[in-house]
């Protein structure tokens, strides 16, 4: 058996949650055509069979927020959620957009080996913006930011090629040499993830690069995210879809409510034949949600609520629909928008919105609790 993390590394929008969601059958991650959609390293796991020659393999996928200038501390967040996912993993996938130009540095000795960055040229979390750009090595563009990345990196690092769909087979080539020129990739794999073109290449190759080791989650489980975020996740995804300007990039989602149905008796209610024929709907259990959207201006809770409410109204239906046939039940979902000012430079909010934090916060919370209940002297003694 092989197993391993694999991390999804690239600039916003080259397809990195797509693929991810792809590879893993499931969608685990939100999507949407604007940059910087994801926030949060988002875990998905796959489970290879064994087939001829190759072992069985799990591979855990580790999507990234795209890489892009900090202007915030959200931003700095997101950044530092590239930096976790790198740590920890056995193959890297630097993941570019074919139809997108690219701003390339002149060509470096390709022989360049994994971490061998120059000294002075690593890019750091808090780049400011470059005054000289050309003296700039971290921030002259956001391409050369990544290879810096990469060039750190002392791992098999693939390069996949999206979107080939949208370019001509002769602009492929031109663009893999100038990639190769930059860095020595282990391997080099064009894709289409929206028509899973080269997908299957891309598994067998990783299943190759990784190393002999036991699965690190349950063969049944394809996230390490809790349903309450990636609930949350939902409704951003509707407010990235439904909103434009910088309301989508200003909002962020809490559920203050998550009350799931009671457990269900084993035995299965029959549908119920109709006169006229057909079956009676057999009403499924209901799961009652609360949400906060936080926006950080009075303009933007206008536009959020929308005239007569009827913009919340419309993302709260669709955020329903996507949300019911995740949980297989009934949702009511209730939504609120909150002005908090200026929550993009607040690390404290920031912190809040972390749901690995949340889950740690609760486990020192019920920790200090039943140590607290131990100390407590006896009254009966
Ligand atoms: N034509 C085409 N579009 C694609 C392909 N893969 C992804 N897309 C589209 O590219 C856009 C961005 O996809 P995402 O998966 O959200 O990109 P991302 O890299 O996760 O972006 P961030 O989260 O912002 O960093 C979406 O509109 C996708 O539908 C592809 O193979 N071909
Ligand atoms: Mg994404």
């Amino acid at each position: 058996m092989r197993s391993g993390f694999v991390s999804i590394l690239g600039r916003p929008n080259a397809g990195k949650s797509t693929l991810l969601n792809a590879l893993v059958g499931e969608k685990v991650a939100i999507v949407t055509s604007k940059p910087q959609t994801t926030r949060n390293r988002i875990t998905g796991v796959l489970e290879v069979p064994a087939k001829a020659k190759r072992s069985a393999a799990q591979i855990v996928f580790v999507d990234t927020p795209g890489v892009h200038k900090p202007g915030s501390q959200l931003d700095r967040r997101m950044l530092q959620e590239v930096y976790d996912a790198l740590e920890t993993r056995d193959i890297v996938i630097l993941l570019v957009d074919a139809s997108r130009e690219m701003q390339l540095p002149e060509s470096v000795e390709p022989a360049s080996v994994p971490g061998s960055a120059e000294p002075g040229t690593e890019p750091t979390l808090d780049a400011p913006a470059p005054k000289r750009p050309d003296r700039d090595h971290g921030w002259r563009s956001e391409d050369e930011f990544v290879l810096n990345l990469v060039r750190k990196l002392d791992c098999p690092v693939f390069l996949v090629i999206n979107k080939i769909d949208l370019i001509r087979r002769e602009q492929l080539l031109p663009l893999i040499e100038s990639l190769m020129n930059q860095f020595k990739f282990a391997e080099v794999i064009p894709v289409s993830v929206r028509k899973r073109d080269g997908l299957d290449t891309l598994v067998e190759k990783l299943v190759e690069y990784l190393p002999q080791g036991e699965r690190y989650y349950p063969p049944d489980q394809f996230t390490d995210q809790p349903e309450r975020f990636l609930v949350a996740e939902l409704i951003r995804e509707r407010i990235l879809m439904e909103t434009g300007e910088e309301v989508p990039y200003a909002s962020a989602v809490v559920i203050e409510k998550f009350e799931e149905p009671p457990p269900q008796p084993a035995k299965v209610k029959k549908p119920r034949p109709l006169k006229g024929g057909g079956f009676a709907e057999v009403k499924l259990p209901v799961t009652s949600i609360s949400a906060v959207i936080y926006c950080e201006r009075d303009g933007q809770k206008a536009i959020l609520i929308g005239k007569g409410g009827a913009k919340l109204r419309a993302i709260g239906t669709s955020a329903r629909k996507e949300i019911e046939s995740l949980l297989g039940t009934r949702v009511y979902l209730e939504l609120h928008v909150i002005v908090e000012e200026g929550w993009r430079e607040s690390r404290g909010f920031i912190d809040t919105l972390d749901w690995r934090k949340q889950l740690e916060d609760l486990a020192n919370k019920q920790a200090a609790e039943s140590e607290s209940e131990l100390d407590s002297p006896d009254p009966e003694v």
